[in-house]
C-alpha cells in the first residue's frame, strides 16, 4: 500500500472524507488522492517521493512555481519578527498600494483570509450600498462556499454532483438567481422582471470552475451596460483570473470595469488570503469608515502579505505574461494534435495560462455544454496521466494552471504521457 493510501485511510478517521477540501478527495476520478510531501518549481512529490508535473498549482496561487526562492526568502525575512499581530503593519499598506496600482477599477481594497470571505464581504457590500437584496450569478460559476453562492455552483459542488447544499436556508437561496453564462437575453429578462430589487451581478469573468470557459465577445460589456441601466453593481470574481490573465486580471484583459473585484490565491503567494476592492465611494461604506461590517483576525497577515508582495513583484517583471501564455499555448496545441492523432474527441478552451481539455465534441460555452463531457473518460485519462507522472486537476470541471516554472521539457513529457494514455482510453 502506498504511503498516500495509508495516510488517506488514517485521515478519513479524523477529517471529513479525509480531506480539508472536497475536490482533493479524487471522488470524481476514483482511486486514492495523492498526499503531497513537497513541491519545487513545476513539480510536486507524493508521500512516497514520486514526482509529478503539476498543472493544479494549488488551484492558482503557485503561478511562479512552487517553493520559489524569492518568495521563501521574503517569508524568511519577516517570520523572525513574528507571525501575526492583530494590528496594522506596513506590509498591508504596501500590498494594498500594489493591488490598486495593478487592478484598473480598484481605488481601495480590504484584505481578508480566503476567496470565500472576499465574496461574502463583496455581496454584503453590494447589498448595503444599493439597499437591495437580490443577487444574480451564473450556472457553473463557483464563488466560494458562502450560503448565497451555493446555488447552481461549479467546482467541488459540480464535481460531487451536489444539487446545491443542505443547510442553506431556502429564504436566503431564494434571493440568489442563477442564469446561463454567456446568455445576455436571460439576463435582460431577469432585470426586466425585478431589476429594481437586484443588488449585484457576480461573475467569473472567465469561468475556471466548470473547467475554463471564456466569455463570448460582448458578454462582459453587456453585464456592465445592464447593471448601469438598472443601478446594480457588477462584481468580477477574480479569485482565479486576478493577476493571472494579466497583472490587472480579466478587467485589464477584456477592458471591462466592474464596481467591485474579489481577489485571492496569487496575492497570498500560497498563504491564506483574499481581498475585495473597488471605487472609493463604495469601499468607504465598509467599517470602520462606513456602517457595513466586516472583520477578520488574520486579515493582512504579515506572512501572507510578504509572500503575496513578492509574487506580485515577480509578475510585474517584463515578459512574464507572454511566457505564461506561450507555455500554455504549446501545451494545449500539442494536446490537441495528440488527441486528433489518437482519434480522441476533445474540445480545448484556453485564456492565457488557464486552460481545460473537455472530453466532448460540443464547443463548451456554458454549464449545459460543459455537462456534455464524458466524465468517465476524463477520469480514465486523469488516472493514466497520474500513473505517467502528470498531475492534472482531479475533475473535468476544474481548470488547469500553467506556471512560470514549467519548462518546454515538462510540456514534451506531458504530451508523451498523453500520447500513451490516449491509447488506453
Ligand atoms: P477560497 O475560499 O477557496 O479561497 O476561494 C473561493 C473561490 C472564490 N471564487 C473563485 C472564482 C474560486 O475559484 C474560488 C475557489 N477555487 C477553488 C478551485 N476551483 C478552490 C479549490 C477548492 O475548493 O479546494
Amino acid at each position: 500500500m502506498s504511503k498516500s493510501a495509508e495516510l488517506f485511510e488514517r485521515a478519513k478517521k479524523s477529517i471529513p472524507g479525509g480531506v480539508n477540501s472536497p475536490v482533493r478527495a479524487f471522488r470524481a476520478v476514483g482511486g486514492n488522492p495523492v498526499f503531497v510531501s513537497k513541491a519545487a518549481g513545476s513539480k510536486i512529490y507524493d508521500a512516497d517521493g514520486r514526482e509529478y508535473i503539476d498543472y493544479v498549482g494549488s488551484w492558482g496561487p503557485m503561478i511562479v512555481g512552487h517553493a520559489n526562492a524569492r518568495i521563501l526568502g521574503a517569508l524568511r525575512k519577516v517570520m523572525g519578527d513574528g507571525t501575526s499581530f492583530g494590528a496594522p503593519t506596513e506590509l498591508e499598506v504596501e500590498m494594498a498600494e500594489m493591488v490598486i496600482k495593478a487592478v484598473p477599477s480598484v481605488e481601495m481594497v480590504r484584505m481578508v483570509s480566503s476567496g470565500t470571505e472576499a465574496v461574502m464581504s463583496a455581496l454584503r457590500l453590494a447589498r448595503g450600498f444599493t439597499g437591495r437584496d437580490k443577487i444574480i450569478k451564473f450556472d457553473g460559476c463557483y464563488h466560494g462556499h458562502g450560503d448565497s453562492m451555493l446555488v447552481q455552483a461549479g467546482s467541488g459542488v459540480e464535481t460531487l454532483g451536489l444539487p446545491d447544499s443542505p443547510g442553506v436556508p431556502a429564504a436566503l437561496a431564494g434571493l440568489t438567481r442563477s442564469l446561463p453564462y454567456n446568455d445576455v437575453t436571460a439576463l435582460e429578462h431577469a432585470f426586466k422582471e425585478e431589476g429594481d430589487k437586484i443588488a449585484c451581478v457576480i461573475v467569473e469573468p472567465v469561468i475556471g470552475n466548470m473547467g475554463c470557459i471564456p466569455p463570448q465577445p460582448g458578454f462582459l460589456q453587456s453585464l456592465r451596460t445592464i447593471c448601469d441601466k438598472y443601478g446594480a453593481l457588477l462584481i468580477f470574481d477574480e479569485v482565479i483570473t486576478g493577476f493571472r490573465l494579466a497583472l490587472g486580471g480579466a478587467q485589464e484583459y477584456y477592458k471591462v470595469m466592474p464596481d467591485i473585484t474579489t481577489m485571492g490565491k496569487i496575492i497570498g503567494g500560497g498563504l491564506p488570503v483574499g481581498a475585495y476592492g473597488g471605487r472609493k465611494e463604495i469601499m468607504e461604506k465598509i467599517a470602520p469608515s462606513g456602517p457595513i461590517y466586516q472583520a477578520g483576525t488574520l486579515s493582512g497577515n504579515p506572512l501572507a502579505m510578504s509572500a503575496g508582495i513578492e509574487n506580485l513583484k515577480i509578475l510585474s517583471e517584463p515578459g512574464v505574461y507572454a511566457k505564461l501564455d506561450e507555455s500554455a499555448r504549446l501545451l494545449c496545441d500539442g494536446m490537441k494534435k495528440v488527441a486528433e492523432e489518437a482519434g480522441v474527441k476533445a474540445v480545448f478552451n484556453r485564456v492565457g495560462s488557464l486552460f481545460t481539455m473537455f472530453f466532448t465534441e460540443t464547443p463548451v460555452t456554458d454549464y449545459k455544454t460543459a455537462k456534455t463531457c464524458d466524465t468517465a473518460r476524463f477520469a480514465k485519462f486523469f488516472i493514466g496521466m497520474l500513473e505517467r507522472g502528470v498531475y492534472l486537476a482531479p475533475s473535468q470541471f476544474e481548470a488547469g494552471f500553467m506556471s512560470l516554472a514549467h519548462s518546454k521539457d515538462d510540456v514534451v513529457k506531458t504530451l508523451e504521457a498523453a500520447r500513451e494514455t490516449f491509447k488506453t482510453l
